[in-house]
């Protein structure tokens, strides 16, 4: 972490920052549970256990007048008709929002609310996404070859919450129908505290 100003550079074609502090991996085995077609997972898993995203951190002080940013990185492939996806979660203190500028690839962003309001907003390059305050954003790159490259910029103090996303995943989904991506219900998800 730098306490003094400094510019990174964000080089194509991969777009990994030219300094960061942490570089997280995503593998199949961290998304237990979280893909439909459960069939379909574990036995991608006993092949191999793939990586399916990455995030390079520029670390700051979690605070709130501080803005944590990065790069996320989505590669492309699918767990039975479904799209590789970042795990998603809400921000703890939910009323902090982010902002994503997308770099390369294509991909949509799945959002939702604790009350059970949704959006699914299409990524490409050049677009800006501003996850409104209160809503869980997970990010699924539905090409078939390329990564799905995005900026993000969030408050210091706003922490993960995993937890609520882990139990019954998203509202939607994002899977594959007919060669194309599709929005669909998500079986398993009920309003939460409904009986
Ligand atoms: C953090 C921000 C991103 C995600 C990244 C991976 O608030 O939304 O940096 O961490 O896209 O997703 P996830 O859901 O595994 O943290
Ligand atoms: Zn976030």
């Amino acid at each position: 972490m730098t306490d003094v100003p400094v510019p990174f550079e964000l080089v194509p074609p991969n777009f990994v920052p030219s300094r960061f502090d942490n570089h997280i991996q995503r593998r199949l085995s961290n998304m237990q549970g979280q893909y439909l077609d459960q069939q379909a997972y574990h036995s991608l898993l006993a092949e191999e256990d793939r990586l399916l995203y990455q995030v390079y951190e520029l670390k700051r002080p979690e605070l709130a007048g501080e803005l944590l940013h990065g790069i996320s990185i989505v590669h492309p492939g699918k767990v039975g008709r479904e799209y590789y996806m970042t795990k998603g979660h809400f921000h703890t203190e939910l009323d902090t929002g982010e902002v994503y500028y997308i770099l390369k690839g294509h991909g949509f962003m799945v959002m939702e609310t604790p009350e059970g309001s949704w959006a699914v907003e299409e990524l490409c390059p050049g677009r800006v996404l501003y996850v409104l305050p209160r809503w869980a954003h997970r990010s699924v790159n539905v090409d078939p070859q390329e990564d799905l490259v995005m900026f993000f910029v969030y408050p210091g103090h706003a922490g993960h919450d995993y937890g609520t996303i882990e139990e019954q995943g998203f509202r939607k989904l994002v899977l594959e129908q007919g060669g194309q991506p599709a929005i669909m219900d998500n079986p398993r998800w009920s309003l939460p505290g409904a009986p």
